[in-house]
C-alpha cells in the first residue's frame, strides 16, 4: 500500500491498494448479502480489504476508522449505523489525508468536505414507493385505515429516511392513520417482539409498514401465532427485497416490497481505485432500484442473486 519505498521487502513488490472497511454488523439478510458483495468485489478488484464488524455499534466504528488511520489504509470506507455524531473522527481522517468514502447510509455532517462520496439508495424515496402503493391500494375505500410502523435502528438513515418518505405521502389522506410505529432494530426477533405487542394493544390492525423484509418476517411470525393471516387479514409492506422477503411475497404473505439493492461492493471498488489515484468522482452515487407486487416476485425469484 502506499507510495513511495515502504513497500519495500514485502517481496512481490506489488502495490496493493488497502481499504479498511467498518460494517454496521450482522442485523439483516440486506447486511449479510452487502458484506459478501464488499468482500467478493474487494478480492475481485485486487483491493486488500480489512474489514471490521461493529456489531451495530457506533463506537466500535469509530475505533476502527481511528485503526485504520494509524495502519495507514489507503482509503477508508464505511456504513455509519446512526447519521449523527461523525464530524471529529471524520476530520481526523481528512487531516490525516485518508480518503473517505461512505457507502450505503449517509452522515449528517454539515462539512461534505470530510467524505468523498456517498454510495447508496435513496431512502426517502423508498419510503415514498411504500406509501404510494398504500394510496393505491385502497383508492376509492373511504374506510379508515389503521397502520403499524416498524421502524429500522434508531437514527440510522434508512429508520429516518423510510419514516419521512413515507408519512409524506400517506398524510395527503387523513384516513390513513399511523396508529402505533417503533423501532424492531431491523432484525427478524424485535420485529416479531414489538408486533406480538401491536397486536394486543390493538385489534383492528389493516396494515404493517416495516423498514426492511426481517422485521417483517418476525411479524409474520407473531401474526401467525395470533390466529391471523399475513397479507390478507393485515396487508405487509417492507424494503430490501432479499430473498426470504421475496418468497413471503411470493406466498402472498408480503403484499410490496420495495427493493434497496446491497451489492454496492463493484461499485464501491471502482470509486476507492479512482479516488485512490487521484481522480475526480461524482459526490454522490445513486443505487438503481425497482419494486416488487407478488406476480413480480414469483418471476424474479429463480434468477434473485440475495
Ligand atoms: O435496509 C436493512 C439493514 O442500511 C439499507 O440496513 C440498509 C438497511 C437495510 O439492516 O435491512
Amino acid at each position: 500500500a502506499g507510495c513511495g519505498g515502504d513497500d519495500a521487502g514485502s517481496g512481490g513488490g506489488d502495490d496493493k491498494l488497502v481499504m479498511g472497511f467498518a460494517q454496521v454488523g450482522a442485523e439483516s439478510g440486506w447486511r449479510t448479502a452487502n458484506t459478501k458483495s464488499i468482500q467478493d468485489s474487494a478480492a475481485k478488484a485486487g483491493i486488500e480489504l480489512k474489514f471490521f464488524d461493529a456489531q451495530g455499534k457506533q463506537e466500535n466504528q469509530i475505533k476502527a476508522i481511528r485503526n485504520f488511520i494509524t495502519q495507514r489504509v489507503d482509503v477508508i470506507a464505511f456504513s455509519p449505523v446512526v447519521e449523527s455524531g461523525w464530524g471529529p473522527v471524520l476530520k481526523e481522517a481528512k487531516d490525516a489525508n485518508i480518503p473517505v468514502i461512505l457507502t450505503d447510509r449517509a452522515v449528517d455532517t454539515p462539512d461534505t468536505t470530510l467524505y468523498k462520496t456517498f454510495i447508496g439508495s435513496d431512502f426517502v424515496l423508498e419510503g415514498k414507493k411504500a406509501g404510494e402503493w398504500l394510496v393505491k391500494e385502497y383508492e376509492g375505500k373511504p374506510d379508515t385505515v389503521n397502520i403499524v410502523e416498524l421502524q429500522g435502528t434508531p437514527g440510522a438513515a434508512p429508520a429516518n429516511d423510510r419514516k419521512e418518505g413515507f408519512g409524506d405521502v400517506i398524510k395527503a389522506d387523513p384516513k390513513f392513520k399511523v396508529i402505533a410505529s417503533q423501532t424492531g432494530q431491523f432484525t427478524r426477533t424485535d420485529g416479531k417482539e414489538v408486533m406480538e405487542a401491536f397486536l394486543k394493544a390493538h385489534p383492528d390492525i389493516d396494515v404493517l409498514y416495516a423498514h426492511n423484509d426481517d422485521m417483517g418476517l418476525g411479524a409474520i411470525e407473531a401474526i401467525e401465532a395470533a390466529g391471523k393471516k399475513p397479507g390478507t387479514d393485515i396487508k405487509i409492506i417492507t424494503v430490501d427485497a432479499v430473498k426470504d422477503g421475496m418468497t413471503a411475497l411470493s406466498q402472498g404473505k408480503i403484499n410490496f416490497i420495495v427493493e434497496c439493492s446491497p451489492l454496492l461492493g463493484p461499485q464501491l471498488m471502482d470509486l476507492a481505485k479512482k479516488v485512490h489515484a487521484g481522480e475526480t468522482i461524482e459526490t454522490r452515487v445513486l443505487t438503481e432500484e425497482t419494486t416488487f407486487n407478488q406476480e413480480q416476485a414469483t418471476a424474479a425469484l429463480p434468477t434473485r442473486q440475495y
